[in-house]
């Protein structure tokens, strides 16, 4: 079990001004920061990162939303990581999360959900390393 998940707030959350609450609700919930940066996407690095769900029906706009405006990326550390974050974000669908989820708080729909949180170990490292070299990280 791995004790590292990475994440983004998306541009729809950080355009509304919630990324401080987000954020204060993750390490709230237990996870320490390790890397962070505040970016934005071109849409070559947006397609290239979501490069798996490329067949998917909503990849074009999924790759024009993502890089529409700014993000929050990060590297969080706790034990348990991917799974415990994911059930801080709640379901991807915001009106199918649970409540007090961040989606339930903060997200729109199923397209501009507020936050990313990697689906297994081995994508949190490639999703981490996509963003942050070894001296980026502490
Ligand atoms: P999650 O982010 O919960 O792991 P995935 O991996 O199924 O969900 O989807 C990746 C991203 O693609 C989602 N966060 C969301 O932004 C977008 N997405 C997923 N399903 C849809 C959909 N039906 N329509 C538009 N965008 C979607």
């Amino acid at each position: 079990m791995s004790n590292r998940t990475f994440t983004m707030i998306k541009p729809d959350a950080t355009g509304k001004g919630f990324t401080g609450a987000i954020l204060d609700q993750v390490i709230k919930a237990g996870f320490f920061i390790k890397a962070m940066k505040w970016t934005r996407l071109t849409a070559e690095q947006a397609g290239a990162f979501y490069e798996i769900h490329k067949s998917r029906p909503f990849y074009g706009e999924l790759v024009e939303f993502m890089s529409s405006g700014p993000i929050v990326a990060a590297i969080l550390e706790k034990e348990n990581a991917v799974a415990d974050f994911r059930t801080l974000i709640g379901a991807t669908d915001p009106s199918k999360a649970a409540e007090g989820t961040i989606r339930k708080q903060f997200a729109a729909s199923v397209g501009e959900n507020a936050v990313h949180g990697s689906d297994s170990d081995e994508n949190a490292i490639i999703e981490g390393d996509f963003f942050f070299s070894k001296l980026e990280r502490f």
